[in-house]
């Protein structure tokens, strides 16, 4: 099996892009321990603090936020970095050329009960002619990410990854410690019969996502005419993982459960990155009203809808908005 600086040169990733790389999974190396030793160390609970978007952070979130941010500052090639735990961006080396979005731990809420969670990153070139403490050096649009990827701390810790020549899975060999390719180029088959959503807010949902998930529901006997299966990890990595390895549609539609919370899943460290893997495996990446990837960001904690995965599933469903 290859290793991973090999099978990047073989993209044409430049150097300094493959070193930033290595540096970002040093920490999930770092993360992946820890989260394996966590329950000994007495790092399951909560703190008494609140990130910016009023959620309340786990004490593995903040270990993990901490590892991954002093790693890439002290790294030399960031400008600057954002994540889901910092209130706003964090400045670096302003010679720096990238800058780095990320989730240092995706789906906290399955800490407790030992399921699968993630860290999540975003890569995108940083400006020249903006100082390194100026947050809005992160307003890019998805499609200008040069490199997206997840690591999953599940049975096997694993990385996948794109830096625009394809989706590649890695699984980290504890033997000698590094990432080995076990697949190039994974293909989101285009059909499905397999649907992620949280059904206890079909509720609050518009009229063409309740409708369109009425019809799933239907199976064999509704208009769909086929049986669809369910799954829900509550840990975005997990949900678009299988997506990424068997197919499937994935959706956090918009609702009004809280009228000024639209949304819930993050542009920059959830909804960008995650799109990038599916496009380059052949899916689709959108909201009801288009591609996630072309949306202009007005801020760093900016929420999104999402509905991705199969090509013709996701067709399917945004045929209801229509
Ligand atoms: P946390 O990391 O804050 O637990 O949120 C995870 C997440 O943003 C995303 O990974 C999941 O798909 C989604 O939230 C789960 O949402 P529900 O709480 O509605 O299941």
């Amino acid at each position: 099996m290859q290793r991973l600086a090999p099978a990047l040169r073989e993209d044409n990733v430049p150097l300094d892009l493959i070193s930033l790389i290595k540096t970002i999974l040093a920490a999930t190396k770092e993360i992946s321990f820890r989260v394996s030793q966590a329950h000994l160390g007495g790092l399951m609970g909560s703190t008494l603090d609140e990130n910016i978007q009023g959620e309340v952070q786990k004490e593995l979130d903040v270990v993990a936020n901490e590892l991954f941010k002093d790693i890439l500052l002290e790294s030399g090639f960031v400008k600057a970095v954002s994540s889901e735990e910092e209130d706003t961006s964090v400045a670096g080396n302003p010679k720096g050329k990238y800058l780095v979005s990320f989730d240092p731990l995706d789906g906290s809420s399955n800490i407790e009960i030992n399921s699968l969670i993630g860290t999540i990153f975003s890569i995108h070139p940083a400006p020249e002619n903006m100082d390194a403490d100026d947050p809005d050096m992160f307003k890019q649009a998805g499609h200008k990410q040069v490199c997206a990827g997840y690591v999953l701390y599940g049975p096997a810790t694993m990385l996948v990854m794109t830096t625009g020549s394809g989706t590649h899975f890695y699984v980290l060999d504890r033997t000698h410690g590094g990432y080995l390719l076990v697949e190039r180029n994974v293909q989101v088959p285009e059909e499905t019969q397999e649907f992620a959503v949280n059904m206890s807010n079909q509720r609050f949902w518009q009229a063409p996502m309740k409708n369109y998930i009425d019809d799933l529901l239907l199976g064999d006997t509704g208009p769909r005419g086929k049986n669809f299966n369910m799954r829900w990890i509550a840990a975005m990595v997990g949900d678009v993982h299988r997506v990424l390895t068997r197919g499937g549609i994935f959706t956090y539609p918009a609702d009004n459960k809280d009228p000024k919370k639209p949304y819930k899943l993050r542009l920059m460290y959830e909804a960008n990155p995650m799109s990038f893997l599916v496009e380059q495996a052949g899916g689709i990446s959108v909201t009801s009203e288009g591609r996630i990837m072309d949306i202009e960001p007005g801020s760093i904690h900016q929420r999104v809808e999402v509905i991705l995965g199969s090509k013709k599933e996701v067709e399917a469903c945004l045929a209801y908005y229509k």
